[in-house]
């Protein structure tokens, strides 16, 4: 066997299982809020010879030789991040978004230093101070939540605790927070204390670049994000900041938190970046969170209950306790029906995390391959049938061939059926 064979070749296991992945990112309806069809030429950024390079340092003060491509593709993703979010400063080195969030920690605090964010069962990230992460475990991390009679982020406890407890870091942002979140309320309490806000945006840096959802920059010192969710990008991570920080967060990210960058990553960033800043993108994220309310409304008349009542972003989460059915067992149904989503706990979920009352949908990956307010309500009558009737194997299959017929209507980016 030649070293130089393409993979169906060399490893035609590995070549199956991946071909498999692609099938299934077809046929099925993909609505981990999370997740997204990347752009083919961040695909192709990706996997080229710049994975070949070491690049330890910034442009221009490198510790390897060789940085001709390399100084000038860092640049280029920095100054269209820096354009697109009208930011001082980008950092595109992070591996993904906790190595982005770790970064910042080590930027701005010593071990034991109090932090303040939002919790994980309101919606919050492990890296805000979960007691299982390291952000919980190195630093006195401080959580506060949503309220409980509306789901939205409780600005008095949010007040009060900083108040109390003086924070280093003041988290905003989150991974289940369906709700806009008011960057320039935590900003006012966060200069009352003396904190630096840090503005999670991993989940909705799309709708901000797409000009749907507030800005942080400006607002928050810092903002960390990952670029493969609703920014379409590679697995990769970014941090924007104000010029006064930039010498902390480079050096905390290089030489404090890691090596060598990923210098195809880089390069799918730049490219991602390109294409957020353009007419189309400003549309796909308007219908990403026009779809989100159109599947919102589906599942409302169809008795299923919403945290918060309903959606101002891309994602949606489900309250399953009015219909009986844990979050997990309605997971696995959906995904047997070619509907995928994740279990997910709700703010103040009786149930334990590995089998909460919730599930998580989103739509930027659905709305990538161009499907409108017409799929989402099918959709949404398909999902509550599902949840209905989890045990129905009949019924799952059904409505699997069914989602299968309307996915090859709506050719997934970058995937040949
Ligand atoms: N795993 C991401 C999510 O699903 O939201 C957060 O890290």
């Amino acid at each position: 066997m030649s070293y130089d064979a393409p993979l169906q070749e060399v490893d035609a296991e590995i070549a199956g299982l991946i071909r498999q992945e692609e099938l299934r990112q077809h046929e099925k309806m993909r609505l981990i809020p999370s997740e997204n069809y990347a752009y083919p030429a961040v695909m192709e950024a990706c996997g080229s010879v710049l994975n070949n390079k070491y690049s330890e340092g910034y442009a221009g003060r490198r510790y390897y030789e060789g940085q001709q491509s390399i100084d000038a593709i860092e640049v280029l993703a920095i100054e269209r991040l820096k354009s697109l979010f009208g930011c001082e400063h980008a950092n595109v080195q992070p591996y993904s978004g906790s190595p982005a969030n770790l970064a910042v920690y080590l930027a701005f605090c010593k071990p034991g230093d109090t932090v303040l964010g939002l919790s994980l069962d309101s919606g919050g990230h492990l890296t805000h101070g979960h007691k299982v992460a390291i952000s919980g475990k190195y630093f006195h991390a401080v959580q506060y939540g949503v309220r409980k009679d509306d789901h939205r982020i409780d600005f008095d406890q949010v007040a009060a605790l900083a108040r109390e407890h003086r924070p280093t870091l003041l988290f905003c942002g989150g991974t289940a927070y369906p709700r806009v979140v008011d960057f320039a309320r935590f900003a006012e309490i966060a200069r009352e204390v003396g904190a630096v806000l840090v503005a999670d945006i991993a989940h909705i840096s799309g709708l901000v670049a797409g000009g749907v959802h507030p800005s942080p920059v400006g607002l928050a010192e810092v903002v960390t994000s990952t670029t493969h969710k609703t920014f379409r990008g590679p697995r990769g991570g970014m941090i924007l900041c104000d010029d006064k920080h930039r010498k902390a967060i480079d050096r905390a990210v290089f030489p404090g938190l890691q090596g060598g960058p990923h210098n195809g990553t880089t390069a799918g960033i730049a490219v991602a970046a390109k294409l957020a800043a353009t007419e189309e993108f400003r549309a796909y994220a308007e219908s990403i969170v026009r779809n989100a309310k159109a599947l919102a409304e589906g599942l409302l008349a169809r008795g299923i209950a919403l945290v918060s009542g309903g959606t101002d972003n891309h994602l949606l989460l489900c309250d399953l306790t009015p219909k009986g059915v844990p979050g997990k067992v309605a997971a696995k149904a959906l995904d047997a029906a070619g509907i995928v989503c994740n279990y997910n706990a709700i703010p103040y979920d009786p149930r334990p995390p590995m089998n909460p009352s919730g599930i998580r949908i989103g739509t930027p990956a659905l709305t990538a391959r161009g499907m409108g307010e017409a799929e989402m309500t099918q959709l949404a009558s398909w999902m509550a049938d599902v949840i209905d009737a989890p045990e129905d194997a009949a019924l799952r299959e059904r409505i699997a061939g069914e989602v299968r017929a309307l996915c090859n209507q709506f050719p997934a980016p970058g995937i040949q059926p």
